[in-house]
């Protein structure tokens, strides 16, 4: 299509993904632009596409009233509304929030809650309270279309989905609260696990001061009036590397550093002899020690005020900050080479004294302390014997033993926070709230981009059928047809990944248990299984790498670790030792399962597989329900408020499917106006009708039979339109209002 000079445009860019022009030439081999920042640019079509000449400055707030929607128009309403700190934007029915980086008290507060109570979706400006308020309502509505609700919220690190959580428990316990002031009431209690399981669950990382290193789906269960009668909380997932290893600038667990700075508020620190922070080997690989804005001493009485709220008893909390003084101590037990072959002794007088405090706190014997982290027990067909460690695998062992004390403490942690909330077995509406790790893509990718990458294959599937559906929805209601709309589903990689016999986790999980195998054994017969599968790519340069096509993108997996981190061991020594603690809380924590006796004394238990189970029984309780999606997105690497980067704004609206939700709709008839505003705009084009007494369905299917467009549709309140019409319908309307204006100046011409 040739344009006409003046047509607004975007026009691709390498630095701001698209920016604002105007054609000022165009012809057969080549097209001329105007850039508004004033540059003159030869392209071609591939790289222009269609722009609202008349759009409104301020944006719109739902992304389906943009009159072209593609990419650049989606991204600029984005980026405009942003600057006037208009952080939520609807596309549909799917929310949009941008992070501000920047405390907007006004948009929280109980007069805003007041506000968007029992308020239709759309009527005011677009809000998380709005989704949650249309969740809620959802839930109350009349008997018989009552339905469980979810709500979604997704993106990548740093996005603001912690937040927005919040925000959306804030609100259902403000509709849903009872007004009794009562300190423990289960509302409180499930505002509080929050700050609780940021404490043992969130850190620093490089992007993002209080990332969350677990997924969480909060389910908050409602009685016949509409009142919170319980809740539970499901966790997925947490990095335990985290506990024994960090890099600069990134931290432990919060926990650990409100721990050493409890010594201004009670006696913990100097009890369990954790004076500073930079004496622990846990602690010291990074030397980052301290949040920006953030009194680690203060955060320790805010989690001590959260364990009480929820119902954490004073034996439990002292118990609790002890383990994580043993586990700090744990951690400063250092070997040196012992003087038989490769054995291991405690290094020095220092060691020593760690490895007295570790047991002191773990109230076990210290030398069952020592002899467990060096030496493993070997079952024979003679016998059991004794062999001794190395000190890399005491070491190993070391860290290995504070992973799993500090996982057990987590689950530990969730599971009492549930008891105490409570349950109601009476409810049967709950709204669920899920916030969990989005797509990530990094330089090196291991075992836990793996995981959370597929979590989120299996979210975009929702997403993908429940935006189909939707549309079809909107085609049903206004009575049109709707056989045409296919998309690319994503059933393939999951199939890939999950398949069984034969799928990567199976791969895996085979690998794991073959003694022989190894990660480039793992991925040969990965390749030799899937030779030709198109998700699916081997790295030129690396035979233990593979590349997944995943939706949001291609992912290369470093498999060095995959074998390692897939084996969630039991080591019979370390489930020995602590559940001979003294201590109930400790030995409890070890006390749960009965392994059964094997020839090792590893037991092989498979993360991948458990994790996909999770996520399957996820899946089944999210297909119960009605879903709500939240897309948070990062306008800015520097975590600084008022910049927006276009690229990487895109690249999350691709990765979120909110472009691939554009898609869809593109596929269908992705314009849609009601017929007023059809005719508002367009019956310029028809003017010598327009004063006929049509009703304005009727103007709509003349205007349009006039122009010759075929493939729309006539619903019962809107036209719809397919892709690229209304570029035609603007082009002929410029040329018309063009024609009126020179005609206008040819009679003020004459008139002078
Ligand atoms: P995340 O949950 O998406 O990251 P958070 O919810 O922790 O991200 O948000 C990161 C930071 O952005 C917060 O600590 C706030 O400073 C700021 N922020 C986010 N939303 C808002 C808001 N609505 N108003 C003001 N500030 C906000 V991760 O857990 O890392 O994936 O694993
Ligand atoms: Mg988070």
């Amino acid at each position: 299509m040739g344009y006409r000079k003046g047509t607004a445009v975007w026009v691709e860019d390498k630095d701001h993904a698209w920016v604002e022009a105007e054609i000022i030439e165009s012809s057969e081999k080549s097209i001329s632009v105007l850039t508004t920042d004033g540059r003159k640019i030869t392209t071609t079509n591939e790289k222009l596409l269609p722009r609202d000449g008349d759009a409104d400055h301020g944006g719109v707030d739902d992304m389906t009233k943009l009159a072209y929607l593609n990419e650049p128009g989606v991204l600029f309403n984005l980026a405009q509304r942003y600057s006037l700190n208009e952080i939520y934007t609807y596309t549909g029915s799917i929310l949009i929030a941008v992070n501000p980086f920047t405390r907007l008290p006004h948009l929280y507060n109980v007069h805003m809650m007041e506000q968007y109570k029992g308020v239709q979706l759309g009527e005011l400006s677009p809000h998380v309270f709005a989704i949650a308020d249309a969740s809620y309502r959802q839930v109350m509505a009349m008997m018989h279309d009552r339905r469980s609700q979810s709500v979604l919220v997704s993106g990548e690190s740093g996005a603001g989905k912690t937040e927005t959580t919040k925000l959306i428990m804030q609100y259902l316990t403000f509709v849903g609260g009872r007004v009794t002031g009562d300190f423990r009431s289960v509302e409180q209690q499930v505002l509080e696990s929050n700050p609780l399981l940021e404490a043992f669950g969130n850190a620093r990382t490089v992007r993002n001061d209080n990332s969350s290193r677990f997924g969480k789906f909060v389910e908050i269960q409602f009685d016949r009036t509409g009142r919170i009668s319980g809740a539970a909380i499901r966790t997925y997932l947490l990095e335990r590397s985290r506990v024994v290893q960090i890099m600069d600038p990134e931290r432990n667990y919060h926990c650990f550093y409100q721990l050493c700075a409890s010594g201004k508020v009670n006696q913990d620190a100097e009890k369990y002899k954790l004076d500073n922070p930079r004496n622990f080997h846990y602690l010291n690989q990074s030397k980052t020690y301290e949040l920006q804005g953030i009194s680690s001493s203060e955060a320790y009485q805010k989690t001590r005020r959260a364990m009480d709220i929820v119902g954490i008893t004073l034996i439990d909390q002292e118990a609790i900050f002890r383990t994580l003084a043993a586990v700090l101590h744990l951690g400063n037990i250092e070997f040196s080479p012992g003087e038989e072959h490769d054995s291991s002794i405690i290094k020095d007088e220092k060691a020593n004294f760690h490895l007295r405090m570790a047991a002191d706190l773990f109230m076990v014997d210290a030398n069952l302390l020592f002899t467990t982290l060096s030496t493993r027990t070997i079952q024979t067909r003679e016998g059991s014997i004794m062999k001794a460690l190395d000190c890399s695998a005491a070491s190993a062992g070391r860290d290995a033993l504070a992973k799993t004390v500090y996982a057990r403490l987590f689950d530990w942690l969730v599971e009492n926070i549930n008891k105490s909330i409570g349950q109601d077995p009476d409810s049967r509406f709950q709204i669920g709230v899920l916030d969990i790790y989005g797509f990530e893509c990094f330089k090196n990718n291991s075992f836990e981009q793996f995981c959370i990458n597929f979590a989120n294959e299996k979210l975009q599937q929702h997403f993908n059928e429940h935006v189909f559906k939707m549309e079809q929805e909107e085609y049903r209601r206004e009575e049109i047809n709707w056989s045409y709309i296919d998309f690319v589903d994503n059933q393939d990689v999951l199939d890939l990944i999950e398949k069984k016999p034969i799928g990567i986790i199976s791969l895996l999980d085979e690998a794991c248990m073959l003694p022989k195998s190894t990660h480039g054994t793992f991925t040969t017969k990965l390749f030799q299984n899937f030779q030709s599968h198109k998700r699916l790519q081997k790295n030129k340069f690396s035979q233990a790498d593979f590349t997944l096509s995943h939706y949001a993108g291609k992912v290369t997996y470093q498999t060095e670790l995959f074998l390692e981190k897939n084996r969630d061991y039991i080591v019979l020594e370390y489930q020995a030792l602590l559940s001979s603690s003294k201590c109930p809380f400790i030995s409890g924590l070890f006390g749960l399962q009965k392994e059964e006796p094997s020839r090792s004394s590893y037991k092989f238990s498979s993360v991948a597989s458990r994790f996909k189970q999770q996520l399957q029984a996820l899946m089944e309780t999210l297909n119960s329900t009605e879903p709500h999606y939240i897309r948070c997105i990062k306008p800015s690497s520097l975590n600084c408020p008022q910049m927006f980067e276009n690229q990487s704004v895109l690249h999350q609206l691709r990765c979120g499917g909110v472009l691939e939700a554009i898609r869809i709709s593109l596929a269908g008839y992705p314009t849609r106006r009601t017929y007023s505003e059809f005719v508002d705009r367009f019956g310029i084009l028809a003017q010598e009708i327009i004063y006929e007494r049509f009703g304005e369905k009727t103007l709509t299917e003349r205007i349009i039979k006039k122009l010759k467009l075929e493939n729309f549709q006539l619903g019962r309140t809107k036209v719809f339109l397919r892709a690229g019409q209304i570029a035609i319908l603007d082009a002929r309307r410029a040329e018309v209002l063009d024609n009126a204006a020179k005609i206008i100046q040819g009679h003020v011409r004459t008139f002078i």
